[in-house]
């Protein structure tokens, strides 16, 4: 069971609080979007009377989790500011969210910039939905279908459905409760799932493109005329990372996306821990999946060097080669 002493702290703020701003990182993902908006309902419908306020953009293909909302900047003179799933101040998504008479940060990526003044860092936990679902445990709040599924969106993202090694017991406890509320676990899978023409086309000169060194690292380029042919945007390809995760003898791997003057990296791993590589390349993330930041291609090969040296030594337990 979860400990986390400023558990009852940040409750009390809530229920101090008139104005709550709940805001999360950038180039929002379901988890930042789903405990987001999921926290917004459990608080709603426990204080109807609170103005409780989520703030940042949207991409499109993540609108069916629900809409942001406009803020003024004097807004924040006396509200409480509920920072979720952010690990570091410069992905905070909204400019004034550090501007709260209080911020509170709650997340489970590496504890790496403490830019609150109270929070609930906890690594060992899926996603930061898991960990929102479990305050509403703490803090004896009700869950009701729609907070339900926003939450089991965002354990289901983190978690890869259920299959990356962040899905612990409790993980599977607290997705088998919010089924519990009734959500339609079809809509949702219809609506994360989806896909276009376009993207599967792009996905097929991945699965095309792919390379493999001897050591297993993976890695596939997409620059801007690859995006032109395929009329993909680099966010669309970027989410293409794990399409060929199931290669054997694939150890990590990597995937260069040209975005403007910039070429984003993304970064899994079934083993080697990768992120320290990415923080090398203006970036970080979790031991297993990480992203960073590039400025040319002769960078990417140094990048895809630092990957062999961690995946060369690493070996597969348990598993006849
Ligand atoms: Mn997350």
């Amino acid at each position: 069971m979860a400990h986390w002493p400023e558990a009852t702290t940040i409750l009390n703020l809530i229920e101090a609080a008139d104005t709550i701003m709940i805001h999360r990182h950038v180039r929002p993902d379901p988890d930042a979007l789903g405990s987001q908006l999921g926290l917004k309902r459990i608080i709603e419908r426990a204080y109807p009377d609170k103005h409780v306020y989520v703030v940042g953009g949207i991409a499109r293909d993540l609108e069916f989790l629900g809409k942001m909302q406009h803020v003024e900047p004097e807004m924040y003179d006396e509200a409480l500011v509920l920072v979720l799933d952010t690990a570091n101040h410069e992905r905070i998504d909204g400019p004034c969210a550090l501007k709260g008479k209080t911020v509170v940060k709650i997340d489970h990526h590496p504890d790496e910039d403490e830019y609150a003044t109270h929070q609930i860092v906890d690594t060992t936990v899926s996603s930061t939905s898991e960990i929102v679902a479990e305050l509403a445990r703490i803090w004896d709040l009700a869950i009701d279908e729609q907070s339900a599924f926003l939450l089991f969106a965002g354990i289901v993202g983190d978690t890869g459905r259920f299959q990356f090694r962040n899905a612990t017991p409790r993980t599977f406890e607290i997705a088998s409760d919010l089924i519990g509320y009734g959500i339609d676990t079809n809509r949702l899978y219809r609506q994360m799932y989806k896909t276009n023409l376009a993207t599967l086309q792009l996905q097929g000169y991945v699965l095309q493109n792919v390379q493999v060194t001897e050591s297993g690292v993976g890695y596939v380029k997409i620059d801007a005329d690859v995006l032109r042919t395929f009329h993909a945007t680099p966010e669309a390809a970027s989410l293409l990372v794990n399409s060929f995760s199931g290669l054997e003898g694939l150890k990590c791997w990597v995937m260069f996306v040209e975005n403007k003057d910039e070429i984003r990296v993304r970064i899994r791993s079934k083993g080697p821990v990768i992120n320290e590589i990415a923080k090398r390349y203006r970036g970080g993330g979790h031991p297993m999946a990480a992203g960073a930041t590039i400025d040319t291609w002769e960078e990417m090969d140094d990048v895809i060097a630092a990957l062999e040296e961690v995946a060369a030594p690493f070996e597969f337990e348990n598993e006849e080669s």
